[in-house]
C-alpha cells in the first residue's frame, strides 16, 4: 500500500480560525493564503474547525494537515502540496478547545464556509432564527456552542472579557452581502444574551463581504485512486477544481490579514455588483440546470451543457433575463464573463454533479434566483426560464423523478416541501412558504401563474421537451 501524503514544509504560526474545512475552503481559501504566505511572510496559517463531522480531521490529521490541490484544465492535471493548514479541531468533540483558539489573540479573522443554512438565519427576511435547535441550545449554553454564530459571540465576549481585539469575521458562503448577513445574525444571537456585547460588536467587529468563485465538485473514491496512481502517495484531503479563480474581498481588516492582494485577490470598497453578478449569473443557471438537468437525466453540469437545449437554456437566461438585472461590476464585461461560464461548464476534467448542486435548494433559491425574478416583473418582464427553473426545483423536490423512480432530495425543509410538492396544489402550496418566498412575490399573479403553467409542462412532457420549448 502507498504512503500517505506527509508535511515537508513547516507548518505556519495559525492567524486564522477557518470554520467549515469541507472541499471549497481547502481549494480556495488554503490556496490562496498559502500562495499569500510564501509571496509576503506572516502568521497567516489556518486552524481549520469542523463544526460537525469529524471526517476533515480524520483526512487531514495523519497528514500534518498537508493537502494536494489538483487544478482540472480541460486537458492536463496539475497537483499542488499546500501546507497553510496548521491543525483541525472537531468542534462537538471539544468545544472549549475551539473557544480557546478564537480567544487567543493571535487570532486575528476567523473565516466561514459554512454554507448557506450555516447560518441558520430566515432566508426570506435574513434574521437570525431564533427556533432553530442549534440557535436555541446556544442560548442556553452559550459555553459549550453548537453553531457558527454561538461560536462567534461566545469567543467575542470571551476576547471583550480579556480586553483583546476582536477578530474580523469573514464569511466566504454564496450569499448576497455575506458579510451583512453574517453581521446581522451575530448581532441578533448577541442581543439575546446581553446589550452591551451587541453594542461592543456593533462598534468594534469588522465583517467584510466577499465574493469567491472556484467549481469543486466534492472528492470522489476514483479521485484519490486517481491521484495516488499519478504521484504515489494517498492523501484522503485532496481536492480536485478548475483553473479559474475568482475573490473579491472588501478590505476592512483591522487587525491585518495576508497578503491576499500579491497573489490575483480583488481588494475593494464594495463587492455587491460582484456577488449580484456571480450569484446570479453562476449559481442562478448553475441550479437551473441542477433541477431541469436532473429530471431529464444528466448527471453532472459537463453533461447538461454537452446537450445544446440547455447550452442555448443558459444564453437565453443571462441575455434576457439575468444580465438586464445586474449594475455593471467594475472591471468586468458581463458577455464576456457569461462566455466564459459556458466553457467553465463545458470542462470535461470536472464532474460536478446535478445532484450535489440541487442540495439545500429552499437556502439556495432566494439569491440565486427569487432577486432575479422580482427585478424582472418589476421591468415589466415574466422571466419564463426562470420559472421554469422554479417549477424544475418544485418537481425535484416532490422527491420522484419522470421515470418514477425516488429522488434523495437533501434539504433542511426536505419533509415541507416534499408534502407541498406532492399536495393537490404543489405550486400554490410551496410559493405559500414564507420562508423561502417573500410575500409580494408570492402574491403576484404573473409569477404564480407562469410558474405552473412551466409545473404543468414539466409534468406533461417532461424537462428536456420544456427547456426545448423554452429555449425554440
Ligand atoms: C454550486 C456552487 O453547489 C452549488 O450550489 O452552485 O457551489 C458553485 O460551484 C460555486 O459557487 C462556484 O464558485
Amino acid at each position: 500500500m502507498t504512503d500517505r501524503l506527509t508535511r515537508t514544509t513547516p507548518a505556519p504560526k495559525p492567524g486564522i480560525v477557518h470554520l467549515g474545512p469541507g472541499a471549497f475552503f481547502r481549494g480556495f481559501n488554503a490556496v490562496y493564503t498559502d500562495e499569500a504566505m510564501q509571496a509576503q511572510g506572516g502568521d497567516w496559517g489556518i486552524l481549520a474547525v469542523s463544526l460537525r463531522s469529524a471526517g476533515p480531521r480524520d483526512q487531514l490529521a495523519p497528514q500534518d494537515c498537508a493537502f494536494t490541490s489538483v487544478t482540472l484544465g480541460p486537458a492536463a492535471k496539475e497537483a499542488r502540496v499546500i501546507g497553510a493548514i496548521t491543525g483541525c479541531l472537531v468542534a462537538p468533540e471539544d468545544p472549549g478547545a475551539v473557544l480557546d483558539a478564537m480567544t487567543d489573540p493571535a487570532i486575528r479573522i476567523v473565516s466561514l464556509t459554512i454554507t448557506e443554512k450555516g447560518y441558520c438565519h430566515n432566508p426570506a427576511t435574513g434574521r437570525l432564527n431564533r427556533d432553530h435547535p442549534d440557535i436555541a441550545h446556544d442560548i442556553a449554553n452559550p459555553g459549550t456552542p453548537k453553531s457558527a454564530p454561538g461560536y462567534i459571540v461566545e469567543a467575542l465576549a470571551r476576547r471583550r472579557a480579556a480586553d483583546h481585539a476582536p477578530f474580523t469575521v469573514l464569511s466566504c458562503d454564496n450569499i448576497p452581502s455575506n458579510g451583512k448577513l453574517a453581521r446581522e445574525i451575530v448581532l441578533d444571537f448577541a442581543r439575546t444574551r446581553d446589550t452591551a456585547l451587541a453594542e461592543w460588536i456593533e462598534g468594534n467587529v469588522r465583517f467584510p463581504s466577499t465574493m469567491v468563485d472556484r467549481i469543486t465538485p466534492a472528492t470522489t473514491e476514483d479521485d484519490i485512486a486517481e491521484l495516488e496512481a499519478a504521484e504515489s502517495y494517498r492523501d484522503e484531503a485532496m481536492v480536485n477544481h478548475e483553473p479559474f479563480r475568482q475573490w473579491v474581498i472588501e478590505d476592512d481588516f483591522p487587525q491585518g490579514r495576508p497578503a491576499w492582494d500579491r497573489v490575483g485577490v480583488q481588494m475593494v470598497a464594495d463587492v455587491e455588483a460582484h456577488e449580484l453578478m456571480k450569484l446570479r449569473c453562476l449559481n442562478g443557471t448553475h441550479s437551473t440546470l441542477a433541477y431541469l438537468g436532473y429530471l431529464a437525466g444528466h448527471q453532472t453540469i459537463a453533461d447538461a451543457v454537452a446537450d445544446p437545449d440547455f447550452a442555448a437554456l443558459c444564453r437565453k437566461m443571462w441575455s434576457a433575463e439575468i444580465v438586464p438585472t445586474l449594475p455593471q461590476p467594475e472591471g468586468e464585461d458581463l458577455p464576456s464573463y457569461t462566455d466564459a461560464l459556458l466553457e467553465r461548464y463545458r470542462n470535461p476534467g470536472i464532474r460536478h454533479r446535478t445532484w450535489q448542486i440541487a442540495m439545500d435548494g429552499s437556502q439556495k433559491l432566494p439569491q440565486r434566483m427569487l432577486g432575479t425574478i422580482a427585478d424582472n416583473l418589476n421591468r415589466g418582464v415574466i422571466p419564463q426560464g426562470l420559472c421554469l427553473a422554479v417549477a424544475g426545483w418544485i418537481r425535484y423536490v416532490s422527491g420522484t423523478d419522470e421515470q418514477g423512480r425516488p429522488i434523495d432530495v437533501r434539504d433542511p425543509m426536505a419533509d415541507r416541501l416534499r408534502d407541498a410538492a406532492t399536495s393537490d396544489d404543489p405550486v400554490g402550496n410551496v410559493l405559500a412558504i414564507s420562508d423561502i418566498f417573500p410575500a409580494e412575490l408570492a402574491r403576484d399573479d404573473r409569477f404564480r401563474d407562469a410558474v405552473a403553467a412551466a409545473h404543468d409542462r414539466l409534468t406533461r412532457d417532461g424537462a428536456a421537451a420544456a427547456v426545448k420549448a423554452y429555449v425554440a
